[in-house]
C-alpha cells in the first residue's frame, strides 16, 4: 500500500494512493458502506498499530462520482467511518499539492456526506467550505457517573458531536489523560442514555471549548476523537459544529472570523455565509506539512498483518 503522510495543526493524515480497496465507482456513501462492509481489514492494516497511532485518520483516494469533482475521498480511522473530516482534507489536499496533482486556486472534492469546496492558497495553506453545518438541540443534560450532569449542545459539523463550554481541567497537554477520560465517560453516558444526533445517529465526538492561551485567537479545544485519541488539531468538523452554535446564538456575524486554538496551540480561522435556503455553510482555514512517504507491507506470517485490535 502506497500512503502519504502529513500533519494538519499537529494532527496525522494517511493518504492511501496505491494498493487500498477497489469499491467500484458508485455514489461515496455507497461505496464507504462497501468498504465497511466487505473491506475493513484495509483500515485496519493502514491505521491501527503496529503501522499507525490512534491519532491517525487515514483517506481513502478515489475517483470521484460527482463528475464536478476532482477527487473522491473516505476518511477512516482506528475506531471506523467519519462522514468528513476537516483537518484530513486539508492534509489530502496539501499531499496532492506536494504530488503536483492540485494546481492553486478552488476544486472540489467529493465525501461520503457531501462535496467539500477547496481552496489551495499555496502548497501547505488551504481553505475548505464544509458542508451544511447546524446545531440540533441547546443546552442538552446528561448524568454522568462520577461527575455529575454535564450540559452541551449537540451540532452536526461533518460529524456529530457534543458542545461543552467549560472542562473538567484545564486544557493544557499535561491534563490530556484526565480529559480523555472524563470526556470518554461523557460519551459513554450520552450513549447510555440514548442521546442522538439527528436520525439516532451516535455522537462520537465530544468537545470541551475555554478562552484561549493566545493572542487573538477566540477560544481553545480539546476534542475526543472517536477511537479514544485526542484532536492534535482544533478539528475542522468540530470547528463547523462550533460556528453553527455560534450563529445560532447570534453571537457570530456570517463572514467574521472565529479563530479556534486546539490543546496543542495550532490555529484554524473559521467563518461561515448562509446559502440561499438560509443554512450556515462554514469555512475554515488550516496548513498541514508532509511527513512522510511509505510502503506498507504486509508479510504473510505475520500475527499483526491486520493492526492490534
Ligand atoms: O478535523 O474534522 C476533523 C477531524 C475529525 C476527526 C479528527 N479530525
Amino acid at each position: 500500500m502506497k500512503v502519504i503522510d502529513s500533519h494538519t495543526g499537529g494532527e496525522p493524515t494517511r493518504v492511501i494512493l496505491e494498493g487500498g480497496p477497489d469499491l467500484g465507482a458508485g455514489p461515496l456513501d455507497e461505496r464507504c458502506a462497501l468498504f465497511a462492509r466487505d473491506f475493513d481489514h484495509f483500515r485496519t492494516m493502514c491505521v491501527r498499530e503496529p503501522r499507525c497511532s490512534d491519532a491517525t485518520v487515514g483517506a481513502l483516494l478515489c475517483e470521484p462520482h460527482d463528475s464536478t469533482c476532482s477527487v473522491g475521498v473516505i476518511f477512516f480511522n482506528t475506531a471506523g467511518y467519519l462522514g468528513m473530516c476537516g483537518h484530513g482534507t486539508i492534509g489530502l489536499a496539501a499531499t496532492l499539492a506536494y504530488l503536483g496533482r492540485l494546481e492553486p486556486g478552488e476544486h472540489r472534492f467529493e465525501t461520503p456526506v457531501g462535496v467539500v469546496k477547496v481552496n489551495l492558497l499555496n502548497a501547505n495553506e488551504v481553505r475548505i467550505e464544509n458542508v451544511e453545518s447546524y446545531r440540533y438541540r441547546k443546552s442538552v443534560s446528561v448524568d454522568v457517573p462520577d461527575i455529575g450532569p454535564v450540559v452541551g449542545d449537540i451540532a452536526w459539523g461533518g460529524n456529530w458531536f457534543f458542545l461543552i463550554d467549560g472542562a473538567p481541567a484545564a486544557l493544557t497537554l499535561d491534563n490530556v489523560q484526565e480529559l480523555t477520560y472524563a470526556s470518554t465517560k461523557i460519551r459513554r453516558a450520552l450513549n447510555k442514555a440514548g442521546v442522538t444526533g439527528e436520525g439516532g445517529v451516535e455522537i462520537d465526538h465530544i468537545e470541551f471549548f475555554e478562552e484561549p492561551a493566545s493572542k487573538g485567537a477566540d477560544s481553545r479545544n480539546f476534542v475526543l476523537c472517536p477511537g479514544g485519541a485526542y484532536d492534535r488539531s482544533p478539528c475542522g468538523t468540530g470547528t463547523c459544529a462550533k460556528l453553527a452554535c455560534l450563529a445560532a446564538d447570534g453571537k457570530l456575524l456570517p463572514g467574521e472570523d472565529w479563530i479556534q486554538e486546539s490543546i496543542v496551540g495550532s490555529r484554524f480561522t473559521g467563518s461561515y455565509r448562509y446559502d440561499e435556503a438560509g443554512r450556515i455553510i462554514p469555512s475554515i482555514t488550516g496548513s498541514a506539512y508532509i511527513c512522510g512517504e511509505a510502503w506498507l507491507t504486509f508479510q504473510e506470517g505475520d500475527p499483526f498483518r491486520l493492526g492490534i485490535a
